[in-house]
This record gives structure tokens, C-alpha cells and sequence, in this order.
């Protein structure tokens, strides 16, 4: 092969829709955003990826796309040189406030981690073999993924109910967690927390207790609670869940939880890059980290965030946010090359009724989605979706996500502020 260097790269940014998923900010919006990659290089071959397609994120990946010009598609450590320049003291941002404070780090780690993803596509494309592959090797060709309950109205305010219903009591979240088991298998069931007062979040994890005796379970509250009440969770919940994520707001106040429980805190809200790590390990302040390309900074810094998670004794899990079928792949390959990723990871998949990929490569089959066999990342852009998706992006005015406005349609007085309880 005689080179394989980058000549230019697309960005495309779309719109999907999205059902009103409760959660500790406010409501999912009736669209959510996501860009998708494509590096172009000299060979013909494209490499693909998906990444948060609100307005900061677009101006980033523009900024750094334009610096790309040249370089070698295997020259990873190149393009976390370049992307740093091109972005300079970038003023830090984040695409939702549901995975921790922005930083220069972790606005520069995002959008290293949209081209490189793409670079490993187009780098397996080119030699032929998939992106777990060239991360080492798959240690598992079928990833489990969990299944992600969320409490949640009928509709949007104003429109007619969507196919999902609305779910908001323990009742609810059976009925809810029955379809994801029933219909996807998953053998291990996470609620979004911090929406309705701590005992009947309390009372829906009971309910799922007993009606999935067998299945791991984990509550996720976003930061809601204050330590105190999360001391009170924790106790009614110890031996109930396999971890509780993110009870409460920072690493001093998540250590102070951790001290007085031995159920596993898990986190993607107060460890979420690098240099958070040193205090949330000294402090011990949690036990579990989740893991997600999208913000650590791609595959290769997802690999050195499992060796730190190994070398300290902490688990691994891998969280999500509102994607689609490229991002799934993305961390299908990924999670198939991490040894110690002792976790289900979460998916938002089952929300989403729109995809931008062709179907049949990625898929779930008994809880797991097994590694799509082809080169790269083994997925084929739908382009007729993509111009759709495109256009609806167009025509639907949204551009940042924002949990706090639709959820004022409903409640005037919310502010969104946390913790609540
Ligand atoms: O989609 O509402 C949501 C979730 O709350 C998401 O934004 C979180 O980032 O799933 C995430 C989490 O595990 O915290
Ligand atoms: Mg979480």
C-alpha cells in the first residue's frame, strides 16, 4: 500500500428524533443532535464516525477538520497534535451537562476522538481488517450491552403519544423494562434516576427486583440527591443493585457516599477525563469508572483509561448518550477489544427510531451486539438517511441540547438546578 493520507473530510450535522426521556436536568427535546464524520483520504477510502452535533462541537470539529489536510491515516499521535493546535485555548464546552464539568482537555479529547475513529475506519478498510483488530483483538465477538430504562411521558407536550408510552411509577418501568427484555434480551437493566423523589425511584427498583430476579441492576440519579439522601438510597439499596451511578455532585461529596456504603458508586460525572483522575482515586471515590469515546478522547484513550481502571483495581463499564448505529459500532469494536470491560455497557439504541447506517450490520441478538464482521468499522452510510436527517437538522431550529427548556412547557417554575432531593 503506498500511503494512505487524509484529503479533505465532511461534516454533516443531523437531527433525529427523540421521545421525552425523563431525567435529572429536565426532558430529552423532540430532536437530538449528532454529526457524522466522514475522512476522505487518497486511497478513495472514507472513514466514518459519529460524534455530538450541537453548535460548539461543529465550530471544533471545523476548526481541527481543516488541519487534517495531509496527514497520515495512521499517524494517531499526529492527529492529537494537530487537533490541539488548531483548537488552541479553546473555550471549553460541553454537549450535555449529564457528563461532568467542560474543560480545555475534554473539548480538545472529543474532538480528537470524531477524527479518530474515522482514521481506524479507514485505516481497516484499507488493510482489510476491523477496528477490534487493529485495537488488539477481539476478546469477545458479541458485547452485552444493558438495557436503559428511563422514566418517560406519553408524547411530547402537544403531540400524539409515541409507539414507547408513558412510564411514570413502578408499574411503568416494568411494563418498559418487559419490552427491552423481551425485544432485545438484555440480562442486565439500568434506570435514569433523580426524577421522581428518591423512595419511588426506590420503590420502581424493588418492583424490577422482583420481576427480574436474576438481572444486575443499577440506578442512576445523575447527581439529584445530596449525600445525605444518597445515604439513605444506598442503604435501602445495598445488595439490591450491582452499582449506584453518580448519586451525587463531585468527587468530595460522591467520596463522602462512598464511605458509608459498600454498594460500587459508579461515575461518568465526576471522573471524566484524565485529570480527574488522581483525586477521584486518592479520594476513593468511586468504584467504577464508565467509560465513552466520545469525551475520553477516542479508542486509544478509552484503552489507556482501562489500563489506569486495571492498574488501581476499579471496574469499567461504558455509558451513552442519545446515537445512533455508527457510534454503536464504534463501541461495539471497542468494548470487543477491552479485556477488563466488566460491564454491560449502556446503549440509548432502543430510543431511537431513525438511523443514518444501512441495517443488518449492526444488530442486537440476546442482549449482545455482535462485532460487525467487515473492514473498519464494518458499517455502510445510508445516504438517503443522511440527506434527511440533514434536512430535518434544517428545519428543526434545534442546535444545542437543552433538557431544561421543554421541560418549562410543563413546569413553568423549573430551573434544573441539582441536587433536588
Ligand atoms: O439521555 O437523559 C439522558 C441521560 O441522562 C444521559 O444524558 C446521560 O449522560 O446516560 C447518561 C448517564 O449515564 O448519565
Ligand atoms: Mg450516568
Amino acid at each position: 500500500m503506498s500511503g494512505l493520507t487524509v484529503t479533505g473530510t465532511t461534516i454533516t450535522p443531523i437531527a433525529v428524533k427523540d421521545p421525552p426521556l425523563l431525567n435529572s436536568v429536565g426532558v430529552h427535546q423532540p430532536f437530538a443532535l449528532r454529526s457524522i464524520v466522514e475522512v476522505h483520504t487518497n486511497a478513495g477510502i472514507t472513514g466514518l464516525s459519529e460524534a455530538y452535533g450541537d453548535d460548539p462541537t461543529l465550530a471544533n470539529l471545523r476548526a481541527a477538520a481543516a488541519a487534517l489536510v495531509g496527514l497520515d491515516a495512521f499517524d494517531i499521535n499526529g492527529l492529537g497534535r494537530r487537533v490541539a493546535l488548531a483548537l488552541g485555548q479553546v473555550t471549553p464546552d460541553s454537549p450535555t451537562e449529564l457528563v461532568g464539568a467542560p474543560s480545555v482537555a475534554k473539548t480538545v479529547a472529543s474532538t480528537v476522538s470524531a477524527f479518530e475513529v474515522a482514521l481506524f475506519d479507514a485505516q481497516g478498510r484499507a488493510l482489510g481488517r476491523r477496528v477490534c483488530d487493529l485495537l488488539g483483538g477481539a476478546v469477545r465477538e458479541a458485547v452485552p450491552f444493558s438495557g436503559y430504562l428511563f422514566y418517560k411521558w406519553a408524547g411530547h407536550p402537544g403531540q400524539e403519544p409515541d409507539r414507547f408510552g408513558a412510564a411514570l411509577d413502578p408499574d411503568g418501568i416494568v411494563a418498559q423494562a418487559k419490552w427491552l427484555v423481551d425485544t432485545y434480551g438484555f440480562g442486565s437493566l439500568k434506570l435514569k434516576g433523580g426524577v421522581c423523589p428518591p423512595d419511588e425511584e426506590i420503590a420502581a427498583i424493588r418492583a424490577l427486583r422482583a420481576a427480574f430476579p436474576d438481572h444486575p441492576l443499577r440506578l442512576d440519579p445523575n447527581a439529584n440527591w445530596t449525600v445525605q439522601t444518597s445515604h439513605h438510597v444506598a442503604g435501602e439499596l445495598d445488595g439490591v443493585l450491582e452499582y449506584l451511578e453518580d448519586p451525587t455532585p463531585g468527587i468530595p461529596g460522591m467520596a463522602a457516599v462512598a464511605a458509608r456504603t459498600s454498594l460500587p458508586l459508579a461515575t461518568n460525572m465526576c471522573v471524566t477525563s484524565f485529570e480527574d483522575v488522581p483525586d477521584g482515586i486518592a479520594q476513593g471515590a468511586v468504584q467504577i469508572i464508565l467509560s465513552d469515546h466520545h469525551f475520553w478522547g477516542g479508542f486509544r484513550a478509552s484503552q489507556k483509561l482501562a489500563g489506569i481502571c486495571e492498574t488501581f483495581g476499579l471496574g469499567l463499564s461504558m455509558h451513552s448518550n442519545t446515537h445512533l448505529g455508527l457510534s454503536l459500532a464504534a463501541m461495539t469494536h471497542l468494548a470487543a477489544a477491552t479485556p477488563n470491560l466488566t460491564y454491560a455497557c449502556d446503549t440509548h439504541s432502543p430510543w431511537q427510531t431513525e438511523e443514518v447506517i444501512e441495517p443488518g450490520a449492526v444488530r442486537f441478538v440476546d442482549g449482545t451486539v455482535p462485532v460487525p464482521p467487515g473492514p473498519g468499522l464494518g458499517v455502510t452510510l445510508d445516504r438517503d438517511a443522511l440527506a434527511r436527517l440533514h434536512e430535518q437538522y434544517r428545519e428543526c431550529g434545534v442546535r444545542h441540547r437543552d433538557d431544561i427548556t421543554p421541560m418549562r412547557v410543563v413546569h413553568p417554575d423549573w430551573t434544573g438546578k441539582r441536587p433536588r432531593f
